[in-house]
Order: structure tokens, then C-alpha cells, then sequence
């Protein structure tokens, strides 16, 4: 009997819930709802609207209803490092904060006063970015410590569905380390690091692996939709999730490209050299406890921030070709600068950066979408280099996964400043990675490499030749 698995993957911009099933050896998808997702204000704070997010994952399973489809599992992926703290009475102690509010800032510093920072990255292998799980947490500790004595229950988003859909609390491995509060070694919660920054380290769950069948509905859900099924693990980080669907690995570098853009390679160990820290890579723990070693670029956040202040008056698509016809505009900016992390407006701010470094200001929505994919292939070029440094070996490809593989001009882009062949797709990475764990779980794939080889035969890839000037 065929075995349908749901992929509810949620990234900073979009959602979606997506049936996926083997049929004669190929891995077939199937759209079952789609919605938007946004970083909304809520007393003084930017958040996610996390009961609005579950209402729209049971609005999906109702419509997979109405068309007739009784899956056999779901599973749930969404961005990493963000959380919800529960009270005795597992009621929500806090909204879900976004990553993108200003809370954090100052934190990481005053965390090192407790931690020496090279100390952290040996024992975490985690970059450091000022949004991580482990200065949200110390940022609330220092402004609400009340709020952290009364939790019971810390959850990241995935879990904190999971528990919504089955009652269970766990937390999931892929994502748990994204906190930088996980040991890279024991993968477990690093007792140490909690207690030397005084953080009650009960709150924390059993970390559990992907691929793990967490349980059925709970009693309630079967009957609010009608049925039951089998919620099961994915990589319950979208990245983690994102990167079981590249199917060549070892000649390869990946970019998955959403809201962020990950630019890096898998690892059976997580790296935690200087020259790893100095560059700033990371070392998030995957599926069968591989690593991702790769750099948070900023990525097409800009875009979508840029689309946003022209009152989403283009599509990406119109944006990528008004770019195209900007051919002559060769303004850069520095992509990874703090300033492009939420700014009132990204077009006047990454106007005020060509105006700070005297470069030509972009005015037509066209020249301001040339600088953003510009800028953002000139970065990735950055982080070819550095990861190619640290590996002492050159790479031949890149693979670009996710909804920026659509970008055809960024894809010719990454093409041509690298002087690699790229490959663009699957879009739906994501989600696809997400379907694979559970099929792996629900005995339909073997193991990784049986998935990937499916994934590869499944989905097709469009290739991009550099152009010949630069080929290295
Ligand atoms: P996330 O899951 O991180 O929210 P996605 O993987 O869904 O992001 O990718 C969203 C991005 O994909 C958008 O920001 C946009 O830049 C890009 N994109 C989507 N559709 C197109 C298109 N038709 N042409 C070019 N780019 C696109
Ligand atoms: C991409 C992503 C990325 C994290 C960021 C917060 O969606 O999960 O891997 O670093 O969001």
C-alpha cells in the first residue's frame, strides 16, 4: 500500500503543506495549501503569529480532507533558532518572538562575559549571529528573569506544533542545536554552558532524532479533522531538512536559497577550527548526526523587503527581470551588514550604504534589485573561497536548492563570479527532505543515500554554465 507523508514547511516568508509519495520508484509531490507568513508587532515586540501558523496547518489537513486524502504521517519543518516558553499549566509564558527583534542586541557580548567565545565554539560549533536561541534566552533573563523562573517548557516552533498536534513535548535534534546551546559532541543539552549562564536548564526536553514516529494525533485533533495519522520527525530545521535533497554532495557546494541564503557542505564531524570561527561558519547537526558546515548570508530577505516597500507593486519574477535590464548598475553593498537585519525601509537603507561608501545610489526598482542579487553573488563568492580554504580543495559545482533557485539571472550570477557550474532545484528542498525523513521512518526508503538517489531521479535540475571568460 502506497504511504502518503505530509510536509508542513513553514519558512520566514511562505508556507506550505505538501503530500508526498513514492510511485513506480520516483517521489511524487502534490500541493495541498499554501500561506503567507510574516513578522508582525506585538507589545513592542516583532513575532510570529503562532496559533495563526497551527490554525493554517489544520486549515491544510481540512482541505486534504476535502479532497479525499488520508495521509499516513505528517511532519513539521520550519526557520530555526526561535521558541515558545510554556508555564506549569503548559500555557505560553511568551509570544514567539522573531529573531529579526532588537532584544538581542548587546547580548552575545554580555554572554561572552560568562563564556569565552572561542570556549563556545569549540563546545557548540555554532557561528555566531546575535539572534541565536542562547541570546534570546540570556536577553530575557536579563529583562524578565521572572518570565524564565515560571518556565517549565521551552519549545522551539516545530515542537511547539508538535505538541499542539499530539500533546508531546520533545525537542528535536536539528533544530535544538541551532540554539547554540548543544554540545557537538555529546548532542546533548550542554548542562554547563546553562549553568554558567544561569539558565534552568529543566525546561529543556529529551532531544530526539529525526526520522523518529513522535506519536498519533491526539484525541482531540482526530476529532476535530476526522482522522489520525502518524506525526513523525523530520529535520524539523528547514535547512536540515533542505539539505537531505541535494543529491550530490561531495564534488558540490549547496546554497539553499529562501529568506537566508546557507551556503555550504555536509560533514560526518562538526569542525570547530580557528579559522572556522574567524570565518564564521557553523556546524548545525543534521540528519543521522551529520553536520552542516556553512554561512548564514543574508539572502533574499532583501528582495523581499525591497518587494514589501513598493507595496508589493512587482512580483519576484518582474523584479528579477527589471534587474536584468539594469545591466549597467554596478553598485555593491556589504549584504551581511547588521543594518540589513530589519530596517525601517531596505530601499533607503541600502541607498544610505552606496551613499556611506560613495558609490552610485540605485533608484529604479530595477537598479535596486541588481545591487541586492549583485551583492548577494559577490558574498557567495566570499564563502566559496573560505570554504574552499578551509577544505584545501576546490569544489566544481554549486548546487542552488529552494524558492531562490527560481532566480534565473542570480543563478547565472552565482555562475559567473564563481566560475562553478551551477545546478538550480528542487524548489521545494524543503519540504521534499521533510517527506523523505518520514518515508525513511515509515519503512518506504532505506536510508539517505537511497532518498537522495530517488531525489535525484525525481526532480529536475536546470544547469548554468559560467560565462567562458572566467571559467577557472
Ligand atoms: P523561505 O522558505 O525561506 O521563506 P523560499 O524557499 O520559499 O523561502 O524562497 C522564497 C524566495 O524565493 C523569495 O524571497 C524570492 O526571492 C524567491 N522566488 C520565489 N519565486 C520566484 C520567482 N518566480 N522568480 C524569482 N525568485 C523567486
Ligand atoms: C532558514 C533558517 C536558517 C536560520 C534562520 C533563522 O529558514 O532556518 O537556517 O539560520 O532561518
Amino acid at each position: 500500500m502506497t504511504k502518503y507523508s505530509i510536509a508542513v514547511d513553514i519558512g520566514a516568508s511562505s508556507g506550505r503543506l505538501i503530500l508526498g509519495y513514492l510511485e513506480d520508484g520516483l517521489l511524487k509531490l502534490k500541493e495541498i495549501h499554501r500561506f503567507e507568513n510574516k513578522i508582525v508587532k506585538k507589545d513592542e515586540l516583532f513575532c510570529w503569529e503562532a496559533d495563526k501558523l497551527f490554525q493554517e496547518i489544520k486549515n491544510g489537513l481540512h482541505k486534504c480532507m476535502q479532497m479525499g486524502i488520508k495521509p499516513d504521517s505528517i511532519g513539521i519543518d520550519t526557520w530555526a533558532v526561535d521558541f515558545v516558553l510554556l508555564d506549569e499549566n503548559d500555557k505560553p509564558l511568551t509570544e514567539a518572538v522573531s529573531y529579526r527583534d532588537p532584544r538581542t542586541d548587546g547580548m552575545m557580548e554580555q554572554v561572552f562575559d560568562h563564556i569565552m567565545k572561542e570556549r563556545l565554539y569549540l563546545e557548540t560549533g555554532i557561528q555566531f549571529q546575535k539572534f541565536n536561541t542562547i541570546y534570546q534566552l540570556y536577553s530575557i533573563k536579563q529583562n524578565s528573569p521572572e518570565v524564565l523562573e515560571k518556565a517549565k517548557s521551552f519549545l522551539m516552533i516545530p515542537d511547539y506544533f508538535n505538541y499542539l498536534l499530539t500533546g508531546k513535548k520533545v525537542n528535536e535534534y536539528t533544530n535544538a542545536t541551532s540554539t547554540q546551546l548543544v554540545n557537538a559532541f555529546t548532542k546533548k543539552w550542554d548542562a554547563q554552558l546553562l549553568d554558567s549562564l544561569g539558565i534552568n536548564k529543566e525546561m529543556f526536553h529529551e532531544i530526539k532524532m529525526p526520522k523518529t514516529i513522535l506519536s498519533n494525533l491526539s484525541e482531540e485533533l482526530i476529532g476535530e479533522l476526522g482522522f489520525d495519522m502518524k506525526v513523525i520527525l523530520p529535520a524539523t530545521h528547514d535547512t536540515g531538512s533542505a539539505v537531505i535533497s541535494v543529491p550530490e554532495q561531495d564534488d558540490s557546494i549547496y546554497i539553499s536559497s529562501g529568506t537566508w541564503s546557507l551556503i555550504g557542505v555536509e560533514n560526518y564531524f562538526p569542525i570547530c577550527i580557528t579559522k572556522a570561527l574567524d570565518y564564521n561558519f557553523t556546524n548545525e547537526g543534521g540528519i543521522d548526526y551529520r553536520y552542516r558546515f556553512l554561512k548564514n548570508i543574508m539572502g533574499l530577505w532583501m528582495i523581499q523587503e525591497v518587494r514589501r516597500n513598493y507595496q508589493d507593486l512587482y512580483s519576484f519574477a518582474e523584479l528579477v527581470d527589471m534587474a536584468r535590464s539594469a545591466e549597467s548598475f554596478k553598485s555593491i553593498v556589504d549584504v551581511n551588514d547588521d543594518r540589513f537585519l530589519k530596517p525601517e525601509n531596505m530601499i533607503a537603507e541600502i541607498r544610505n550604504y552606496c551613499q556611506d561608501t560613495n558609490q552610485m545610489l540605485p533608484i529604479a526598482p530595477g537598479e535596486v534589485a541588481k545591487c541586492v542579487f549583485d551583492s548577494l553573488a559577490a558574498i557567495y563568492k566570499v564563502a566559496v573561497a573560505e570554504i574552499e580554504e578551509i577544505f584545501e580543495k576546490k569544489f566544481q559545482k554549486i548546487n542552488v536548492i529552494g524558492g531562490g533557485c527560481q532566480n534565473e539571472m542570480l543563478n547565472q550570477l552565482i555562475a559567473d563570479v564563481t566560475g562553478k557550474e551551477v545546478n538550480a532545484g528542487p524548489v521545494e528542498a524543503t519540504a521534499i527532505g521533510n517527506i523523505a525523513a518520514q518515508l525513511m521512518a515509515l519503512g518506504e526508503i532505506g536510508d539517505i543515500k537511497e532518498a537522495r538517489s530517488i531525489i535525484k531521479d525525481s526532480f529536475e535540475v536546470k544547469k548554468y554554465v559560467p560565462a567562458q571568460h572566467i571559467l577557472n
